[in-house]
């Protein structure tokens, strides 16, 4: 069943570029994280997402979800990096498989484990496709990923369409956080032709232009965490950038 968050995502879809803004719990306090997301809404973000690849739960995850909550009222999407960074706070989380890992942990397990969670948290889940693509970084190495080659774009274009015919309605290609490259251009536009589900991109973008030569090449949502920590003009020029 669609609920309010991705009908929000999917409604604003139809009109442009949608930008997401992604705090990391173990590398922000509360204090930065309030100015962030205001400087971010202020700047035209579409939604903020919590999470990192350390599973982060518990008092911690929830504490930075009520001051997000407190800050703005665009959608709080978990990002989890396990089971337990599930938080009754949240509006909605990306209930992710990472399709091209060699441990089905990462597959279903890890799923199984949340499922009952997100239920009782009552926050709404989003089917999603979570693609690695070399580098990998740290989410490669966690979720033992067979980092799909950056020189091969078929093989993520068969991944993501596997994706959206096992019924996940949306698709992530991840670089990595903190990459010193972007998943590449190609890959980014040929996933996009095939297709027919959002497309989200993230992994290592720090320019306002490599996050608009993204979009143009496809990317239906473009997700910027690194530049969170970091002096936040950056990170507001990117989201002008994809919002025009
Ligand atoms: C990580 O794709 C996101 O999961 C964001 O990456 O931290 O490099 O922006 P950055």
């Amino acid at each position: 069943m669609i609920g309010k968050v991705e009908t929000y995502i999917l409604s604003k879809l139809k009109g442009s570029k949608l930008h997401f803004t992604l705090l990391d719990p173990d590398s922000i306090s509360l204090d930065r994280a309030s100015v962030v997301v205001h400087q971010a809404q202020e700047a035209g973000t579409d939604g903020i997402m919590i999470g990192g690849s350390t599973n982060a739960s518990g008092p911690g995850l929830d504490a930075l979800v009520k001051t997000i909550k407190a800050t703005t009222d665009l959608p709080v999407i978990l990002f989890p990096g396990g089971p337990s960074a599930v938080s009754p706070y949240a509006d909605a989380i990306f209930f992710m498989s990472i399709l091209n890992s060699r441990n089905p942990y990462f597959i279903t397990k890890s799923q199984a484990l949340g499922a009952l969670p997100v239920k009782m948290a009552k926050i709404e889940p989003i089917p999603m496709a979570y693609l690695v693509v070399e580098p990998g970084m740290t989410v490669g190495f966690i979720g033992e990923a067979d980092l799909l080659p950056r020189n091969k774009p078929d093989i993520t274009v068969a991944y993501a369409l596997a994706g959206q015919y096992l019924g996940m309605r949306m698709v992530y290609l991840e670089a990595g956080s903190g990459a010193d490259e972007t998943v590449p251009l190609e890959i980014v536009k040929k996933t996009k032709s095939i297709i027919d589900v959002p497309l989200i991109v993230g992994g290592g973008i720090r320019s306002p232009e490599k996050a608009k030569e993204l979009a143009d090449a496809g990317a239906d949502i473009i997700v910027t965490g690194t530049l969170t920590e970091k002096d936040t003009s950056q990170l507001i020029a990117v989201i002008r950038a994809v919002k025009g």
